[in-house]
Order: C-alpha cells, then sequence, then structure tokens
C-alpha cells in the first residue's frame, strides 16, 4: 500500500472541502513525520484485520487447549507485536527529539514566542542579535510593550516585538517559547510543529520552513475564557522579501 502523503491547500475553504487529507507541508521536517504517522495509521489497520481473521479462524475451528500450543498462539504474537512497537517508538522518538533536542544550528535565526491571555508576540534581537531584558513590573500591552522590555537595557533598544510570526524560507528557525501567564500550546499544523509554553521556563524549538505563504497559528492549550481567539499569522517569505520587512520595521522603530 502506498505511504505517499496527501496533502491539500492550506487555505480554509479547502479545510471545509477536504477534510480527509494531512494539511500542507510547509517545513523540512514534515514529509518524515507524515510518513511515520502514515506508517503507524497503516500498521494499526493491519493488526486490526489481521486480530479479526484469526478470532474468525478461531470461532470456526475447533480450539486445542494444548500447553505446547502456548508459544504458537501467544508468547510468539506477544514478542512480535512488542518487537513491533518498541520499534516504532524509538523511531518517532529520534524523529520528535530532531526538532526539540539537538539544538539549533549556530546560524539559526533567533525569535522568542511568548504566549499571554490571550495572544501570541513574536520579538526579534535586531542586529545586535541580543535579546534585551524583561521585567514583569513592566508588562502594559495598552503602552505598546506587552513584553516589559526594560528601556534602560541597551540590547532591547533595537529588539523587534511583533504581532504576526515573519520568517524566511529555507533558513533554519530557533523559537524560544514562553508564557507569562498560564500553559499555552504553540500549533502551527503546516509546519508539523505543536509545543506547550509554560510559565517560567524557555523551551527551545527548532525547524527549517520550505514553502512561502500564509499559516495559521494557534493555541491548543484551554488557556481561558478568550482561548477560542488565540490565534496570529505565520507569513514564510523568500529570503529578500523577509531582510527587506525586517528592515523595514527596524526603519519604522528608528527615532
Ligand atoms: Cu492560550
Amino acid at each position: 500500500m502506498p505511504l505517499a502523503c496527501k496533502t491539500r491547500p492550506a487555505n480554509n475553504s479547502a479545510l471545509l472541502l477536504a477534510p480527509w487529507f494531512l494539511p500542507a507541508d510547509a517545513s523540512s521536517h514534515g514529509p518524515a513525520l507524515d510518513h511515520q504517522l502514515l506508517l503507524n495509521l497503516w500498521i494499526a489497520l493491519s493488526l486490526l484485520a489481521l486480530a479479526h481473521l484469526i478470532l474468525l479462524a478461531g470461532l470456526v475451528a475447533r480450539r486445542r487447549a494444548e500447553a505446547t500450543n502456548l508459544w504458537r498462539i501467544e508468547y510468539l504474537p506477544l514478542i512480535a507485536l512488542a518487537t513491533l512497537f518498541t520499534t516504532l517508538t524509538i523511531k518517532a522518538e529520534r524523529l520528535w527529539a530532531a526538532t526539540r533536542y539537538t539544538g539549533a544550528s549556530l546560524t539559526a535565526l533567533q525569535i522568542e514566542v511568548t504566549g499571554v491571555q490571550f495572544a501570541w508576540y513574536f520579538r526579534y534581537p535586531g542586529p545586535d542579535a541580543a535579546f534585551g531584558i524583561t521585567r514583569p513590573q513592566l508588562v502594559a500591552p495598552g503602552e505598546g510593550n506587552p513584553l516589559g522590555l526594560d528601556p534602560t537595557d541597551p540590547n532591547s533598544a533595537d529588539d523587534q516585538v511583533t504581532s504576526e510570526l515573519v520568517i524566511p524560507a529555507n533558513r533554519e528557525v530557533d523559537l524560544r517559547l514562553n508564557a507569562q501567564d498560564v500553559i499555552h500550546g504553540l500549533s502551527i499544523p503546516e509546519l508539523r510543529l505543536k509545543q506547550n509554553a509554560v510559565p517560567g521556563q524557555t523551551i527551545h524549538i527548532h525547524f527549517t520552513p520550505t514553502t512561502p505563504g500564509t499559516y495559521a497559528i494557534l493555541c491548543t492549550q484551554l488557556c481561558g475564557l478568550g482561548h477560542y481567539r488565540m490565534n496570529a499569522t505565520l507569513r514564510i517569505l523568500p529570503p529578500d522579501q523577509f531582510t527587506a520587512w525586517l528592515a523595514s520595521k527596524q526603519k519604522a522603530a528608528t527615532p
């Protein structure tokens, strides 16, 4: 049976009309994850069919409860299943760890992501490549400082805070996730990314986007009454357009 994954376009009308396919794939690690998912599903389906065939065979054949058959009917299938599921688990663990524990390369684009009831904020470190200090007592979304950037820290002067995530195609991105209040869940289906943002922790997750386009960023933790409206937009741009976008943001922030 084919393991090739069918994908559908990432716009909302296609989402309603074609709910049977996986979302479009816009990251370099996505195809391997899709392959693993479909492999698991086909194996589960095959085992379900096999289990019913064995059940049927048991119903029509007269059962001989001899002790010598225990190996054949119980222990061998048990060992085979344990080996199969252990192999699948190790393979899946390696795929997951590749975006989580191996660490990003030194050239990866650093972006901080903060979840707060009920919005996502994204911070770029600016030309100095250093994030400025933030202080909880300075958090003031109404005054344009939703992350509590400390203006006395020189590193914070060129930091850019946005409400949409804009990244260049084909360059590794290293996200550092924070949460200000409760646990939020960063989910970007087209990037095959899902990671909780936990207050008091900085969690890194890295990936390489491949397909330019506009995609939805969701919160997948029930984080409060406004959870339903906690979403944001991801834009993957060709590298030259991303450079122009970042320059325009920095220019607009320069007094
Ligand atoms: Cu949330």
